[in-house]
């Protein structure tokens, strides 16, 4: 049975703003990012909980085999796709290994969606993305599409003009909040937001930095117009991940 169509972002949305803790990673980096405590799902799954996050942002088996571990005390994002760092980024692609059908049993409050703009697969990816859009919309549930340039076409991921184009494809496929990689300024990350128009921009964290510069980088973003983040390295490698959460809250929220 399929729930009305609402528009609505939900419980991932609170005062407008968006805090996302992402553990996708040891898909699509492997356990390299990981130590002995972080790579325990349930070490996570507890930060998660515990953090204050208006979304834990997983694939299918962290969310079925975890569920006891977050469920009901934060929003699940499932992604609906994923690779590994293992394939060569000149064709990238991220296959759906997901339905929404799914992620609807799986208790999901909203799905998340990667695409590599740009990439000589992307139409791929478009095609995947447009059906999954319409059927999470169909159930009520909010898309988030990581939208990040990358394959041959693109020499510089990072370029402040790409990311934005990024963006704009996300509002034009119909994703509700998109979520692109730091353009690396303030007045970068405004042409960004401004791009993406109503839909919302919320940014990633990036590889482990230290502490003060992250924050730097939180309130700079939140100052370019971003409604938040989707971090997880820079919480769940933090020593202190609980306080770390409650300082990046602090400038998100505050
Ligand atoms: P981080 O905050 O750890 O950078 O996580 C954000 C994220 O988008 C993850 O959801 C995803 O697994 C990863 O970055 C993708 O990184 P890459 O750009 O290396 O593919």
């Amino acid at each position: 049975m399929r729930r009305r169509r609402e528009g609505a972002l939900g419980k991932i949305v609170r005062d407008g703003k968006v805090l996302i803790l992402a553990y996708d990673q040891g898909m699509e980096h492997g356990p390299v990012d990981f130590n002995l405590k972080n790579v325990a799902p349930e070490y996570v799954c507890e930060i998660a909980a515990k953090g204050g996050f208006t979304g834990f942002a997983v694939q299918k088996g962290i969310a079925r085999h975890y569920k006891e571990n977050y469920s009901g005390k934060v929003p699940l994002v499932l992604k609906l796709n994923g690779r590994t760092n293992i394939v060569p980024k000149d064709a990238a692609y991220s296959p759906q290994v997901c339905s929404v059908k799914e992620a609807v049993a799986l208790g999901a409050d909203a799905i998340g969606y990667t695409i590599y703009v740009g990439s000589p697969r992307e139409a791929e990816m478009f095609c995947e993305f447009g059906r999954i859009e319409e059927e999470a919309h169909d159930y009520g549930l909010p898309c988030i599409v990581w939208s990040y340039p990358r394959g041959m076409h693109v020499p510089n991921e990072k370029d402040p003009a790409m990311v934005a184009y990024a963006a704009r494809v996300a509002l034009e496929l119909g994703a509700d909040i998109v979520k692109i990689n730091y353009p690396g300024s303030v007045d970068a990350m405004k042409w960004v937001v401004a791009s993406a128009g109503r839909c919302k921009v919320i940014s990633a964290g990036g590889s482990k930095q230290q502490d003060e510069e992250f924050l730097q980088k939180v309130r700079d973003i939140m100052a370019g117009g971003a409604c938040g983040l989707a971090v997880g390295r820079n919480v769940w490698q933090n020593e202190k991940p609980l306080e770390m959460a409650r300082k990046i809250s602090g400038i998100v929220f505050g």
